[in-house]
């Protein structure tokens, strides 16, 4: 071999390690459950369009969403499934539980049902594919500027007893929304990367 064609290749070689495939960047599925009408929709759209909407839009069986995000410095995309939290949709949204990677479980502080079917969902999730107890999963009291029936004192007993982080927001004024998601996706993202 000449010396130009040694020199070629050894030039190509370094190119080869000057220019690495882009990275992909992280993907994390994340699902909201909770009662019918206590915010689940509303919370997503404030973090992903900064907005509320007041009039009720009942989600049907499942909404979908992708929002890229910069969280710790690392690219991610988040997949939202936004599941309905009616009834007659369990047979819908039980197919979208499967490999959630982290959980958001809603209820409304102006509605004590919401809070007492806390139990409820978390069963749901177990049973149809996400362990509550092995996944992140974030505690959500939603509609602080209401009028609040459920105390603070013992949503957070709650959340503790089950191991769950608890955050109180408001989609309608945007109180706390971003500082729950990030609280949310880094914890997932820690799982993801211990788990890899
Ligand atoms: N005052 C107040 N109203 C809220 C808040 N979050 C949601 N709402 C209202 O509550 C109603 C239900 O909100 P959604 O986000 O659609 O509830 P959801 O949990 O997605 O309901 P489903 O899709 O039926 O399960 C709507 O009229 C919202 O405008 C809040 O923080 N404060
Ligand atoms: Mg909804």
């Amino acid at each position: 071999m000449s010396t130009k064609e040694k020199k070629n290749t050894s030039n190509s070689k370094n190119s080869q390690l000057k220019v690495p495939a882009p990275k992909a960047p992280t993907r994390i599925k994340i699902i909201s459950i909770g009662a019918g009408g206590c915010g689940k929709s509303c919370l997503i759209k404030r973090f992903c369009e900064e907005r509320f909407v007041s009039k009720y839009i009942a989600t049907i069986g499942v909404d979908y969403g992708v929002k890229p995000v910069n969280v710790d410095g690392v690219d991610v995309r988040v997949n939202f499934w936004d599941l309905s939290g009616h009834g007659e949709f369990f047979e819908v949204r039980n197919e979208f539980y499967k490999d959630a990677q982290g959980i958001l479980l809603v209820y409304d502080v102006s509605d004590r049902q919401s809070f007492e079917d806390c139990d409820g969902w978390l069963t749901e999730a177990s049973k149809y594919g996400t362990e509550p107890t092995t996944t992140p999963c974030i505690l959500c009291a939603n509609k602080t500027d209401k009028k609040r029936v459920v105390e603070k004192e013992e949503g957070a007993q709650y959340a503790a007893s089950r191991g769950m982080q608890y955050f109180e927001t408001s989609a309608a004024t945007g109180e706390q929304v971003e500082t729950m998601f990030s609280d949310l996706f880094s914890r997932v993202l820690v799982s993801v990367n211990n788990r890899s």
